[in-house]
């Protein structure tokens, strides 16, 4: 087992004589959660993998060509707000000086991760992607499809494009009282004007959403005038994602203009969609029939790991596992039938790919 400069952890299997000659294939999910978030999403996906690698050695199968089992780091990008950035920093992805990015106490990536003990430039846990054969994610769908149908494993077919990004409003702090309505530039009720605009733009875009999970006021007092609104953007689509987010900066800019106050976007992450290899569409496929699924195929609206796999051009696989009550809440839940099922199946196409 090792950790890379990104955190993530890392168990490599090396069949005895191949002296790492062949790429790997890897599977695996992220640890990491949301706050208040359930305990599957990312987890069980882990799990899966241990389990499937697990159950092929105990039954006295050996892998001819190596297998690594990956814990990505950071997923949720719920401390820093980059999300993916453990696979980002595998795969060459991450934003412009992500490493400076601070949390809500000032502490930078870079630093946090010497706090960790690694040396703080998460850009050399990069990987070679042609040292990966494939890339397979286990992952609770966190939606209610399977659910509905009755289904324990679907697979996806592709996963939809996703901008992160920061909001900042600037307006002018005030005070409350001696301030007329008519004088204000108030960044709030400006912030709160755009957040409506993005939640109209993305309804109005099929399969389009659009999300302010966090929003900050500064100076934050009942009785001044907010001087300034951060808020968080995620913008997700199957396609057409610039568009939405073409519309989105305009409507931003109006509204800031109307009510004169400033408005800057800073982009976070932003991953295209990433429609999953269509060979590992049908290894999935396959898998799911081997425990006896004929398992659906889904969009995922969900972000994963899997987008930078596949973006890098590691033919990637996901295998979704039906989940209940939601996600990114407690009451995320899945059996343990439905995990046993899902370890089955990718051991089958462990054993495809690597025995
Ligand atoms: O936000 C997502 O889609 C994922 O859970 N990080
Ligand atoms: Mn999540
Ligand atoms: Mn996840």
């Amino acid at each position: 087992m090792r950790r890379d400069a990104a955190a993530n952890l890392w168990a490599h299997f090396e069949p005895a004589g191949s002296e790492g000659r062949s790429p790997s294939t890897v599977v695996g999910s992220h640890l990491d959660s949301v706050p208040e978030g359930g305990r599957f999403d990312g987890a069980l996906g882990v799990l899966c993998a241990v389990e499937a690698v697990d159950a092929i050695l105990d039954a006295g199968a050996r892998f001819r060509r190596p297998v690594e089992i990956v814990a990505w780091a950071d997923e949720e990008g719920a401390r820093f707000g980059i999300g993916l950035f453990g696979s980002c920093a595998a795969f060459g992805r991450l934003p412009d000086r992500a490493l400076e990015r601070r949390d809500r106490d000032g502490v930078s990536i870079a630093e946090a991760l010497r706090a960790l003990g690694e040396r703080g430039d998460a850009t050399t846990a990069r990987r070679d992607p042609k040292e990966l054969a494939a890339y397979i994610e286990p992952h609770i769908e966190q939606g209610p499809r399977l659910a509905d149908r009755g289904l324990p494993l679907g697979l996806v077919s592709d996963i939809v494009g996703i901008l992160h990004g920061r909001v900042t409003v600037g307006g002018r702090a005030d005070h409350a009282g001696a301030t007329t309505m008519t004088a204000r530039a108030d960044a709030l009720a400006g912030a709160s004007e755009m957040v409506l605009a993005i939640e109209a733009l993305a309804k109005g875009r099929g399969d389009a959403v659009g999300t302010v999970g966090e929003i900050a006021v500064r100076p934050g007092a009942k009785n001044v005038v907010p001087g300034e609104c951060v808020f968080s953007l995620d913008l997700r689509a199957a396609r057409g994602l610039d568009d939405l987010v073409r519309d989105v900066r305009a409507a931003i800019r109006r509204i800031g203009d109307a009510r004169r106050v400033t408005s800057s976007i800073d982009v976070l992450a932003n991953v295209p969609a990433a429609p999953l290899d269509a060979g590992m569409r049908d290894l999935m496929r396959r898998a799911a029939k081997s425990v006896g699924v004929d398992a659906p195929e889904l969009v995922s609206g969900a972000g994963h790991d899997a987008m930078n796999a596949q973006l890098a051009g590691v033919p990637t696989g996901m295998l979704f596992i039906r989940s209940t009550g939601g996600s990114h809440t407690p009451r995320e839940s899945a059996t343990v039938d439905d995990a046993a099922l899902a370890a089955d199946a990718l051991a089958f196409a462990l054993r495809e790919l690597a025995c």
